[in-house]
């Protein structure tokens, strides 16, 4: 029967001196709470931005596509937008739309031969069916080193490499190819609530014989299926590098409009020709932000509440996991919303 007329408040912890001093053997001990939960550990919270990339590469990597190597934000203007076949007095390459370096200025490395075909395809359209711009090429204008405003610079150096590999190997067998890119993107934009100087470009690009447009609406259907977004529409729009191009809408139940959810089209033989890809394969590209799935899909409306020093960490300790797929038969918007069970 252990009365006692003081109450001896129980140990919680056994330190060294109670081990040193013997004194353990006459404590009480607290026993112990398994179920006590104990102080979270300090770890990692991914970024919004960093969990709906995951689920966006989770999807490309399903339908077959490899993921480029974009970890070169500086690009040559060649890559960026001359093998694009955007003329170097495209607005575009103004200073107030593009970051131009001042060091290092110019790139060193650009294959001379094929840079030879891109100034003849811009100046009269090289051999492939076009005039071209008829403007005088500058090759000092090529070499201007810019922070890339898209990842199709990346892109572009990955079907030049593909089709002078498919050259060197002499085969006719020519393998299809399906790339990704999810990176950063550099544009001297006016900053608003939805624009900062940079986003992340998510992009898709196909490479094949005889693809067409039916192609291009196909592939682009199926990606933003994986996305919970059934009917898309496509609008006619213009880009200097394919033709003809689509910018891709989808209805907002929950904005209770159409959304722009991005652009497309099929690459001009303008930027294919000089990579000397066969005649017949032709190639068809998507693209669209990681940044504006993400403020719907996590309800904020402000950029800057998603990027930048301004944004309250608390944002990125509480957020919820990310699930994209599709439930069947929800209204889209429902998709969107976060899954906070
Ligand atoms: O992301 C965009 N819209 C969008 C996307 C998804 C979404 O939520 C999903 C439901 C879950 C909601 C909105 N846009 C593209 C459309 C607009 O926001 C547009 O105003 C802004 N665009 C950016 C460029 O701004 C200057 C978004 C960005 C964009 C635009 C074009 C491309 C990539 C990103 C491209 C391309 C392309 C075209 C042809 C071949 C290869 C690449």
């Amino acid at each position: 029967m252990n009365f006692q007329t003081t109450i001896e408040k129980p140990e919680a912890d056994l330190n060294a001196e109670m081990i040193v001093k013997g004194t353990w053997r006459t404590k009480t001990f607290k026993g112990y709470n398994f179920n006590a939960l104990g102080i979270p550990p300090d770890r990692g919270h991914l970024h919004p931005l960093l969990k709906v990339r995951e689920q966006f590469r989770q999807i490309f990597l399903e339908m077959g596509f490899e993921e480029m190597p974009t970890n070169n934000y500086v690009e040559s203007s060649f890559w960026c937008f001359d093998t694009l076949f955007v003329p170097q007095k495209h607005p575009a390459r103004d200073l107030q739309d593009t970051f131009y370096l001042s060091d290092p200025a110019e790139c060193k490395d650009i294959p001379r031969d094929y840079m030879e075909r891109i100034r003849s395809v811009h100046e009269n359209g090289g051999n492939c069916g076009s005039i071209g711009y008829q403007y005088e090429w500058k090759e000092s204008e090529a070499r201007k080193n810019v922070l890339r405003t898209h990842t199709t610079a990346v892109s572009a150096r990955m079907l030049y490499h593909a089709a002078q590999q498919y050259k060197r190997s002499g085969s006719d067998k020519f393998r299809p190819i399906k790339l990704f890119s999810i990176d950063r993107v550099f544009r001297n934009e006016t900053l608003d609530a939805t624009h900062l100087a940079e986003f992340n470009q998510i992009e898709g690009v196909v490479a094949d014989r005889n693809l067409t447009l039916g192609h291009l609406m196909g592939m682009t259907k199926a990606f933003f299926e994986k996305l919970g977004i059934h009917d898309i529409r496509f609008k006619p729009t213009y880009n200097p590098y394919t033709e003809p191009s689509m910018e891709m809408y989808s209805w907002h139940s929950g904005l209770g409009k159409w959304v722009e959810i991005g652009n497309s089209g099929l690459f001009r033989p303008e930027m294919l020709k000089p990579m000397e890809l066969p005649d017949d394969i032709n190639v068809l590209g998507w693209g669209l932000s990681l940044e504006r799935p993400t403020m719907i899909k996590y309800g904020i409306s402000n950029i800057r509440d998603l990027v930048g020093h301004k944004i309250d960490l608390q944002m990125v300790y509480d957020n919820p996991v990310c699930i994209l797929e599709p439930r069947q038969q929800q209204n889209q918007t429902k998709n969107l919303e976060t899954t906070s069970s």
